[in-house]
């Protein structure tokens, strides 16, 4: 099998790379390990950063968020006893979308297989080789046999656990890591969301989060131990943190359902560089992870798609090596931009085990700078609703 780009992954990355290229006519084929029902259904970010959003929208993947997703233009913040609203349409002009990212991945889908775009699911790869060349192929497995994919690039789009970062010889790539000494429990409940933007709370017991995902259904996330067993937490366990730490006698009252689902996932920051070796481009969490408190997630995810597909277009169509040459440190600047926002939301809002009370004071007056100063208020929301492209 012969493609132009041969993509690993369909998560966000992948799947929007294969769908950007596609429109300036460049060949691809993506590699799914999972099926196409466990990628459709796989519930995790739901903030889409208004560029990350236009770019869906001009990559005609944007019809159904524009109908169904929620456009949000504030959140809060609790703590303390009180709540306070950062205006993100007030201080920026601009807002974000509240919108799964299940409904982004089946949204692309839906639009590649329109377009006859090849996606092969259950195909898992195995090895990529010759990426210091320049016919790099990846070896893939699918119905029972050992298949190959010859390319001229390879995107490696694959998560944080997946093999493309490995290809990379460990001598050539600098990591940059960081491990947080709690996770987030997450539920999704079938309970109407108890107010019209998110909450996120800073409380004794631990940070907590409130969210959603549609008119009817509710996401919602509380700090736990990162070794804490599921099975630890019943359902009326879940309920009680949250009342607690999101209501602070506020008057704010969270509402109830059945819990659809529930899981942990730690908090890291993680950055691997450079993105790029040869003809394979890391992108997205292959190359780098966030903690979730930023939301940023999959908007990185976006953003270095957007570098990528131009860089591959300019070569096709010009023979220019300069963009792919440039995607690498292009991509790290907004990546560092978005782990310093992310690390900083981290620290003003969790606990830290051991109760260090200078850096609980220093959380106290974090939060009191972007909540009493317009200063602080504007560089939180800048940061939230996404630093422009053409800055970063
Ligand atoms: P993905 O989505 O992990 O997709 C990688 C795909 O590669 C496949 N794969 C392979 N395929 C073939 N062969 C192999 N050998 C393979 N190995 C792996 C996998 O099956 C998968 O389908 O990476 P991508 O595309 O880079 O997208 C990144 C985002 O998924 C991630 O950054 C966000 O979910 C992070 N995130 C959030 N981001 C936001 O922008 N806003 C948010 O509000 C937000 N909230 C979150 C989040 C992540 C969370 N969790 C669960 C980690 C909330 C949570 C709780
Ligand atoms: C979510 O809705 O899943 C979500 C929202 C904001 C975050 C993280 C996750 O910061």
């Amino acid at each position: 099998m012969r493609t132009q780009v041969g993509i690993v992954g369909a998560g966000p990355a992948g799947l929007l790379l294969s769908q950007l290229l596609h429109r300036d006519g460049i060949d691809s084929v993506v590699l799914e390990s999972r099926s196409r029902a466990y990628v459709e259904g796989r519930i995790r970010a739901g903030v889409i950063e208004h560029g990350a959003a236009q770019t869906l929208i001009e990559a005609g993947a944007g019809a159904r968020m524009q109908r169904e997703g929620m456009i949000h233009q504030g959140f809060e913040i609790a703590f303390a006893g009180a709540r306070h609203r950062i205006d993100l349409h007030g201080l920026t002009g601009r807002d974000i979308w509240v919108y799964g990212q299940h409904e982004v991945v089946k949204d692309l889908i839906a639009a590649r297989l329109e377009m006859g775009g090849q996606i092969l699911f259950e195909a898992e790869a195995g090895a990529i080789e010759g990426i210091e060349g320049d016919r790099p192929a990846i070896r893939f497995g699918a119905d029972d046999k050992d298949q190959v994919l010859d390319c001229d690039f390879v995107a490696g789009c694959d998560g944080f656990h997946g093999i493309a970062r490995p290809a990379i010889p460990a001598s050539r790539l600098s990591v940059f890591e960081r491990d947080y000494p709690f996770a987030w429990l997450g539920i999704l409940a079938d309970a109407k969301p108890a107010s019209h933007e998110l909450v996120y709370a800073r409380h004794d017991r631990g940070f907590a989060l409130f969210s959603m995902r549609s008119p009817e259904i509710t996401r919602l996330y509380v700090q736990c131990p990162p070794d804490d067993d599921i099975n630890e937490w019943s359902d009326a366990r879940i309920w009680d943190e949250l009342h607690v730490r999101l209501e602070q006698g506020t008057g704010f009252r969270v509402k109830e359902g059945p819990i659809l689902q529930k899981g942990i996932t730690g908090m890291r920051s993680f950055v691997a560089a450079p993105m790029r070796f040869g003809r394979l481009f890391l992108a997205g969490d292959a190359a780098h992870i966030v903690p979730p408190t930023g939301a940023k997630g999959m908007n990185l995810a976006i953003a270095d798609i957007r570098v990528l597909a131009r860089a591959l277009v300019t070569f096709y169509r010009e023979g220019r090596t300069d963009l792919l040459d440039a995607y690498s440190e292009t991509c790290l600047k907004r990546v560092w931009l978005a782990q310093r926002f992310s690390w900083w939301m981290t620290s003003m809002l969790h606990r830290f085990p051991g109760n260090d009370p200078f850096q609980e004071k220093v959380q106290d007056a974090e939060l009191d700078f972007v909540t009493r100063f317009e200063e602080g208020a504007r560089s939180l929301a800048e940061n939230y609703v996404g630093l422009p492209y053409d800055r970063v």
